[in-house]
């Protein structure tokens, strides 16, 4: 059965309806594909940097790890925010079980950076594929947190759309990430107009000239590295309305494609 990635980021998590869970659910239920949901949690690990006046700086992106942010991230998003998720989907009748990529040595994990810069940064080198099917062949959604392992035990901080991205490619599954816009968005004759399709060549040319800046850039470019490494189809889909969400499962045109 195609498999599915969901990447739900920090910043959605409070926004996302009711319905949103319910349709990941039917999509299990109704044994349409097996979805696996990838979170971050930035958002909280800003709040909680700052109220502990831990020092906090990111560099393209990625926010530079020392040992007091790493168990600070660990904190939160594995769990605060992992198991608000669990909790979201068992309200919403959902069998979850939160992971983290340290559990069953689900994501292993390298420096990101050999320089040290970013400290306890990681980057997936290989997915725990064996384990993450039990959960599903059990009918078990899987809720995974961004932190991996490395051989040693060494914990490190993964960002969310890489994680979800590793894991897709693993799986050779479908990629989205739930967003709280329509997709990627450009003004044409005034007007802001989705579009339904971005390729390699204009996603670098849009970063380019700043149509496409922030926090889309890491998500289109995981995506396009996703493509070229066994991701079957990849989007950018708006999570608030749970209804574009089960179209685009079912192919029918919604959110922004990344195409190769
Ligand atoms: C991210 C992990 C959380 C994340 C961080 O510490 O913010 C790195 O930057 P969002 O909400 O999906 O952005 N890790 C290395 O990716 O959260």
């Amino acid at each position: 059965m195609q498999l599915l990635v969901l990447k739900l980021g920090g910043s959605i998590l409070e926004k996302l309806p009711t319905q949103f869970y319910r349709t990941v659910g039917d999509l299990l239920h109704k044994k349409q594909c097996l979805p696996i949901i990838v979170h971050g949690g930035g958002p909280a690990i800003n709040q909680m940097l700052e109220s502990l006046q831990i020092p906090n700086e990111k560099v393209d992106g990625l926010r530079v790890t020392s040992q007091s942010v790493l168990e600070i991230a660990e904190m939160v998003m594995c769990g605060q925010i992992n198991k608000q998720i669990v909790s979201e989907f068992q309200l919403a009748g959902v069998n979850a079980c939160g992971l983290c990529g340290v559990d069953g040595n689900l994501l292993q994990t390298v420096p990101a950076d050999r320089t040290g810069k970013l400290g306890y940064v990681g980057e997936v080198e290989k997915v725990n594929k064996t384990f993450l099917s039990t959960f599903l062949e059990a009918g078990i959604l899987p809720i995974i947190s961004p932190i991996g392992t490395d051989s040693y035990g060494q914990h490190y901080n993964i960002n969310g759309d890489t994680a979800a991205t590793a894991i897709a490619q693993a799986l050779g599954a479908d990629l989205i990430f739930v967003s709280d816009i329509d997709g990627v968005m450009e003004e044409i004759n005034g007007q802001k107009t989705l579009l339904s399709t971005l390729d390699e060549q204009e996603i670098y040319d849009k970063i380019a000239c700043g149509n496409i800046y922030g926090g889309m850039i890491p998500k289109v470019k995981a995506a396009l590295k996703g493509l070229a490494n066994g991701v079957k189809r990849t989007a950018i889909v708006n999570g608030l309305k749970p209804e574009d969400l089960e179209a685009f499962i079912h192919g029918e045109p919604r959110g922004t494609s990344i195409l190769l």
